[in-house]
């Protein structure tokens, strides 16, 4: 039996209802988290969680940059968008949910510390220039297959399902347990897309527990 993770992406209250940078229906990924933290407990697999969790003065901040939220720039030499503030370090909004089981999370990988680069992957930063500690602690228990959800689809879930299958992982994306920000409103589904045609397997929540 292979060794399996499950990664829960940035399941944070500034991505839920009345959070800074709220997600729709950001909310509803949180029961599918539990169901799946759960299961995956059950089977012995580990349990990961990512965490933005930006200093105060981060780049990435439209109010940082003097300018609109969701509007695009460049950090870095990097391609950005301006976000409102959010998840900012020891803060309620960087926070899990908390309705969230937490108590079953093995470890948390914190990303975005950095004020000069942003980072949407729990693997690296936007730049490929450094490393969170989460390719290494899975190496260490010879985990190769990874069950991914959270939010942001198009964003942080994205970029670190890419991540993974390119430092090759076997993922599977449980699509019900993700939202997307959706500032073009077919972001999500592209986000989808291309995680598929990278060789990221797609399934609900209903579609997994039948496997
Ligand atoms: C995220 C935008 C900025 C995410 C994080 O978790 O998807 N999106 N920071
Ligand atoms: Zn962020």
């Amino acid at each position: 039996m292979t060794k399996r993770a499950l990664l829960l992406v940035d399941l944070q209250n500034d991505f839920c209802a009345g959070g800074a940078l709220a997600v729709p229906e950001g909310d509803s990924t949180i029961d599918v988290a539990n169901e799946l933290i759960s299961r995956c407990k059950a089977r012995g697999d580990a349990i990961v969680a990512s965490q933005d969790w930006h200093p105060a003065h981060h780049g990435s901040f439209a109010s940082v940059q003097v300018t609109e939220p969701y509007t695009l720039g460049e950090l870095d030499g990097l391609p950005q968008i301006w976000w409102p503030s959010h998840c900012v370090q020891n803060t309620e909004g960087a926070a899990f949910h908390p309705l969230l089981n937490t108590k079953d999370i093995d470890a948390v990988f914190p990303k975005g510390e950095n004020p000069a680069i942003d980072s949407y992957s729990a693997f690296f930063d936007n730049g490929h220039r450094q490393k969170t500690e989460l390719d290494a602690w899975l190496r260490e228990r010879g985990i190769t297959e990874l069950i991914v959800l959270g939010l942001a689809t198009d964003y942080c879930v994205k970029f670190s399902v890419l991540d993974a299958l390119k430092l090759g992982y076997e993922v599977t994306v449980i699509t019900d347990g993700c939202r997307g920000v959706n500032i073009n409103p077919q972001d999500s589904l592209l986000a989808f897309q291309d995680m598929s045609a990278a060789g990221a397997l797609l399934m609900t929540l209903a579609d997994f527990s039948c496997q």
